[in-house]
């Protein structure tokens, strides 16, 4: 449900049901996770590259699996999102390595927040996103309702989660919601020649400038002034710094080792 390849330091997770728009089931999740937890721990993978097969990205979760009609217990979302969506959002931020989330078409509820929480979102001019919560009684989660106060400020949040209108990629670009929006041919290579610059970044210093970006919402500009000094002593100790310098002097590209 999540083919995964891993080319050039680029882990490439493609969402994979796109027969129900690459909803999340549990394989889904666990899988995505899985992918996610790789980069994490294997050095090769310098950067992800996080995209859907098919004419949707995501649409969220899986409601055929959440059939009322079915009948059973009440269910407990909490539990499932604490299970499932929540591990994966915290691995994604967590993870000190670039993250490219390409868009290729609709991403709605829950799709549209894990999109939200990618570092650099480049979106299909055809794709829009849905806060399709209200329309199935349920908020938006997946960090929807952080990353749109974060991104947008109340009022834009707030409408776009109350009525659940389409935003269309554009626009979503021009609120500052995403990096950009491309013409959709334009898209995967545009998001992979992304994904591979950063992946043949200097990937220790990337990691810790992704970090503290967004660690400051949570301080004052004392604590990250001193938090930029911890970082920018391990930065400056990096073969990656040395060789940064070393080809600045010598007029040529700096080949970064990724430590
Ligand atoms: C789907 C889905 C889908 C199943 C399209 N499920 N089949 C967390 C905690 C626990 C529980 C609840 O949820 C959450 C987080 C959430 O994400 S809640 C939000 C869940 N998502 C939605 O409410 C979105 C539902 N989908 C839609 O509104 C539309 O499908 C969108 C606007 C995404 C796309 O519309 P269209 O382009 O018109 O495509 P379509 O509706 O025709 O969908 C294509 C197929 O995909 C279709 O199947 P079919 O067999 O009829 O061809 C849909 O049933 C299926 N599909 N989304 N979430």
């Amino acid at each position: 449900t999540v083919l995964s390849a891993l080319a050039d330091g680029v882990l490439t997770l493609t969402l994979n049901r796109p027969e129900k728009l690459n909803s999340f089931n549990e394989e889904m999740h666990l899988a995505l996770r899985e992918g996610i937890q790789r980069a994490h721990d294997d050095p090769a993978v310098r950067a992800v590259l996080l995209t859907g097969a098919g004419r949707g990205f995501c649409a969220g979760q899986d409601l055929g699996d959440r059939d009322p009609r079915k009948g059973g217990p009440a269910p407990d979302l909490g539990h499932t999102l604490e299970t499932f969506y929540n591990p994966t959002l915290r691995l994604i931020r967590s993870l000190e390595k670039p993250v490219v989330c390409a868009v290729n078409g609709v991403a709605a509820g829950a799709g549209a927040n894990i999109a939200f929480a990618c570092d650099i979102v480049l979106a299909a001019k055809s794709a829009k996103f849905i806060q399709a919560f209200a329309k199935i009684g349920l908020i938006p989660d997946a960090g929807g309702t952080w990353s749109l106060a974060r991104i947008l400020g109340e009022p834009r949040a707030k409408a776009l989660a109350l009525t659940a209108e389409p935003l269309p990629a554009e626009k979503a670009a021009d609120w500052g919601l995403i990096w950009k929006a491309v013409e959709d041919d334009a898209l995967m290579p545009e998001a992979q020649a992304l994904a591979a610059q950063l992946a043949a970044g200097p990937t220790l210093g990337l990691g810790l400038t992704k970090r503290l970006i967004q660690d400051a919402a949570t301080r004052t500009l004392d604590q990250q002034l001193d938090a930029e000094r911890d970082c920018q002593q391990q930065a400056g100790r990096s073969a990656d710094y040395a060789e940064g310098v070393t080809a600045f002097l010598e007029k040529r590209p700096a080949r970064f080792s990724g430590k």
